[in-house]
């Protein structure tokens, strides 16, 4: 038998080893029982088991008592059906995100496309145009990716000069992550044979922005599918049912849905979306352009704004890391506000360009303490604090926002967003 020891902390706030911790089969908040309590016949035979159950659905649906568990969603004015869902991070576990939890990003609505109707070109610089219907397309050898996607102004709330006080999924969730499932986009490029003065790929979707953006060919080349299914189904409606590009590791925008077009060029298009947006200026005065790769970035969803600590003692911490490079090697956390860190257990699998789950526990003493998490990918990357980040690329930031996040406690128990 271990002793007591085990327990004592690894960092300070009272951060706990996680295998040592689950060894001493503690108990965090089940009720112990008296024999006169198990007399009651409730506890054998409850209500739910006294009659039969409701029929089958063509379709599952989550439970009724599940309904907070939605998108937050907002429309903004600049076109009909331009705007944002978040998906709601603090309510979730695990590394998958559900499909109808799957954040949306729209420029101009949810086109209706009828699969029988849709058909994706491949022309340019290629030696054979091709016209793709949808149907050619599932005839293909398929391959199937775990990834994340996640909008490059995803978090840029945080670019504020004050934290703004909201659930965690309303600042952070413009990111979500599926197993995608569809053709390499290899397989269908090297049909068109490419002439070797192609450089760019200009991606185009069937939606009422028509909106477009410039990809490397090498991208497209290594690693990136034409996704015809998300979580095992045909991509939904709002994720670019029948099929959408999949740019592994690399700024959502890229992620073209309802793709009808891919045109070969040597040049990119210069769209909006990587000239009036998704470009940053600098704090020497000039803008970053075809910054696609997201880097490494973590969140503690358990506990978050929102949630409340009601007693002190045990709480399991959790989260998320993950990385455009890779996979994640590492998270600390600390729960003294990043004077000591400890490292937590990350959980399998961890893939590449991935939604990873970390876990540490923590015994809270119920008095103030700042939470903090800090990913470190394969290629050593580590995720920055604000004021590094704020240094290094000047505080009119409005995309690619990947700083460590801070969850301060106080001796209530209740959880606000801070710097620090
Ligand atoms: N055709 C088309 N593709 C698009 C968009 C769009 O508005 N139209 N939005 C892009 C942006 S900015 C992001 S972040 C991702 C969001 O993908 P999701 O809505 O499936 O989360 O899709 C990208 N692909
Ligand atoms: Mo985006």
């Amino acid at each position: 038998m271990k002793t007591k020891q085990d327990l004592t902390p690894i960092a300070g706030g009272g951060l706990l080893d996680r295998r040592l911790f689950l060894k001493k089969g503690l108990t965090f908040s089940a009720v112990v029982l008296s024999s006169d309590a198990l007399a009651n016949s409730d506890l054998i035979r409850p209500e739910s088991s006294k009659i039969a159950g409701k029929p089958f659905l063509n379709y599952g649906v989550p439970s009724e008592y599940e309904r907070q568990t939605i998108r937050w969603t907002m429309a903004n004015s600049m076109a009909d059906g331009n705007g944002v869902s978040w998906t709601p991070l603090q309510d979730l576990e695990g590394m998958i995100t559900p499909n109808g939890l799957h954040f949306e990003r729209h420029h101009n609505g949810v086109p209706t496309i009828d699969p029988k109707q849709h058909q994706l070109l491949i022309h340019g610089m290629v030696n054979q145009s091709l016209l793709f219907e949808v149907e050619d397309l599932l005839r293909y050898p398929m391959t199937s990716l775990f990834c994340f996607i996640e909008c490059g102004g995803n978090s840029n709330a945080a670019w504020r000069k004050k934290p703004i006080q909201t659930k965690l999924g309303y600042f952070h969730g413009m990111a979500s992550c599926s197993e995608w499932t569809g053709v390499p986009l290899r397989l269908l490029l090297n049909e068109a044979k490419i002439k070797g003065r192609a450089k760019w790929l200009i991606a185009e979707g069937a939606d009422a922005s028509l909106m477009n953006i410039s990809l490397p060919l090498e991208k497209a080349l290594d690693d990136c599918i034409i996704a015809l299914y998300q979580n095992g189904e045909r991509i939904r409606p709002e994720n670019g049912y029948p099929l959408r590009l999949i740019v592994p590791g690399w700024e959502g925008v890229l992620n073209v849905k309802w793709l009808r077009r891919l045109h070969l060029t040597n040049r990119p298009v210069m769209a909006r979306n990587e000239t009036s947006k998704y470009t940053e200026l600098m704090p020497s005065g000039k803008a970053r352009q075809f910054t696609f790769v997201m880097e490494a970035k973590s969140l503690i969803t358990q506990p978050s704004f929102g949630h409340k600590l009601d007693r002190k003692g045990f709480y399991e911490i959790s989260g998320l890391a993950w990385s455009g490079r890779g996979k994640i090697k590492k998270v600390e956390v600390s729960a003294d506000g990043g004077k000591t860190w400890a490292q937590a257990q990350l959980q399998d699998p961890v893939l590449s360009r991935c939604f990873t789950r970390f876990r540490i526990p923590w015994q809270w003493q119920g008095k103030t303490a700042v939470l903090k998490s800090r990913a470190t990918d394969e290629t050593g990357y580590v995720q920055p604090e604000r004021d590094a980040l704020i240094k290094a690329r000047g505080s009119h930031g409005y995309f690619h926002y990947n700083a460590i996040v801070s969850w301060k406690i106080n001796p209530e128990g209740r959880i606000s967003h801070v710097y620090a």
